[in-house]
């Protein structure tokens, strides 16, 4: 029989490529050196740092998957995961900041994009140059994106795009906006098209007071008639598969970044019972404390084993969306439930900015809420097994 290693129970280490260790290295060296030093007062100031895209492209860590030929790494989806892992063990918002640049706004330019689109975008957003945002849910359509109200009209040369959206990533910084609207010359079917900052009647205002994920500036997009040329539409895709075909890459990268957070917590809770004493022997050395530790290695090895596996089957063109629904879903849920008794098992001193676990716990909540809630996700896997859809 081999031996244990606490922290890697299942050698999830040795199931890597050489590529995808050194990816993974390169990805938590930079994280932990240029990233974990500032998020602790980018948290308490809510101040996102714009500079942050320019040093995570010249690490190579914006469009992993995207071909070298446009900027990007040409590596696989463990990869990815793999950096979304080691990013998110410092902040989910910065792990934000990476998945809409490479998935959701990367992705879409490159997979529905005409070959001017990719040139012209592709390679200043994999070099962090260029800022992207990615606007799907709008004030009245969250869950239930067919509700959008957004519409393009078709005007002499071009289209002029009205409405707004509500909870977007980086959208006050973005230089690049990938929108998501109904075209009236399209049967009223949603197209994607490509926004720039600066364009007339384009503005994104910051919400302000968010009590999570503060260190990733979040806003809305307001679209008044905003007048675009035929270059903008994303010519390659139509319908809700358009976005959707996103949000699987970007839902299944969350998947492998909240283990992060949560091993982030889970470690620095197994250090501090055995740092603090109480009843005159360390924390660690009583049996709930233990259980609490035992709960949290399991849930985060078998959350690890399940991404890795299907991060495979995505580098094999095989995965299906119900299987990144079952991952995110569960791994979030987990996530959340591991910071929350990370949060606990340390005390008052969880509650200090400090000890970080009560961050990590406030930016879980919105993790397991965006890019589909919890529930949201058990109704698609609901639906996959039963036939039934219980949407609505
Ligand atoms: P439904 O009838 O199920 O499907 C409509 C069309 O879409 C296709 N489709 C998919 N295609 C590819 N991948 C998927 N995962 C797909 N899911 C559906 C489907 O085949 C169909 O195509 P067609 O050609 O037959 O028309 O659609 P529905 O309206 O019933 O929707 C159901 C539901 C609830 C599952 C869906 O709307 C949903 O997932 N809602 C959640 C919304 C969501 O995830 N929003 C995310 C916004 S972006 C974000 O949060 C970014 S945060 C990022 C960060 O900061 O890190
Ligand atoms: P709702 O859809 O109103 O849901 C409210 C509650 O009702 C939830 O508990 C939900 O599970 C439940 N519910 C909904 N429908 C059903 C049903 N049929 N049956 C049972 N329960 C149901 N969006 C983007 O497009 N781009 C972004 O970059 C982006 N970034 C985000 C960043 C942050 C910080 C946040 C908080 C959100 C972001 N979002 C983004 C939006 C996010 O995807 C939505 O908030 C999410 O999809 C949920 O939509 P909603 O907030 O409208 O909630």
């Amino acid at each position: 029989l081999g031996s244990f290693d606490w922290a890697d129970p299942f050698y999830l280490e040795n199931q890597l490529l050489e590529e995808e260790r050194m990816i993974a290295q390169s990805a938590r060296t930079f994280a932990q050196e240029n990233l974990q030093p500032r998020v602790i007062r980018a948290y308490a100031d809510e101040a996102t740092d714009p500079e942050i895209f320019r040093e995570m492209g010249e690490m190579g860590l914006l469009g992993t998957t995207i071909p070298e030929e446009y900027g990007g790494l040409s590596a696989g989806y463990v990869s990815y995961g793999l950096v979304a892992r080691e990013i998110e063990r410092v902040d989910s918002g910065y792990r934000s900041m990476m998945s809409v640049q490479s998935s959701l706004v990367m992705y879409p330019i490159y997979a529905y994009g005409s070959e001017d689109q990719r040139a012209k975008y592709l390679p200043g957003l994999a070099k962090g140059e260029l800022i992207g945002c990615f606007g799907l849910t709008e004030p009245d359509a969250g869950s239930d994106p067919a509700a959008m109200k957004t519409r393009a009209e078709k005007i002499d040369g071009g289209y002029r795009i009205t409405g707004s959206k509500m909870w977007i990533s980086n959208s006050p910084i973005a230089d690049v906006f990938v929108i998501w609207a109904k075209s009236e010359s399209h049967d009223g079917k949603i197209r994607g098209f490509v926004l720039e900052k600066g364009m007339k009647g384009l503005s994104a205002p910051k919400i302000q007071g968010k009590q999570s994920l503060r260190a990733s500036i979040t806003g809305e997009i307001v679209m008044d008639g905003v007048e675009v040329g035929e270059e903008a539409l994303l010519p390659n895709v139509e319908g809700l598969k358009g976005p959707f075909g996103c949000l699987n890459r970007a839902r299944y990268g969350i998947a492998w970044g909240v283990m992060g957070a949560a091993e982030f917590c889970w470690h620095a809770a197994r250090q501090y019972g055995l740092d603090r004493q109480q009843f005159r022997r360390p924390l660690a050395q009583t049996q709930l404390f233990q259980k609490k530790l035992a709960d949290m290695q399991t849930e985060i090895a078998l959350g690890l084993q399940a991404t890795l596996r299907v991060g495979r089957l995505m580098d094999e063109a095989s995965a299906a969306p119900e299987m990144i629904s079952l991952i995110k879903r569960n791994n979030c849920g987990k996530a959340l439930d591991i910071a929350r008794m990370a949060r606990d098992m340390h005390g008052g001193n969880g509650i200090s900015e400090e000890f970080q676990v009560i961050r990590h716990m406030m930016n879980l909540e919105t993790v397991n809420t965006y890019e589909g809630t919890h529930d949201v996700h058990a109704l698609i896997l609901g639906r996959a097994q039963t036939g039934l859809q219980a949407f609505f």
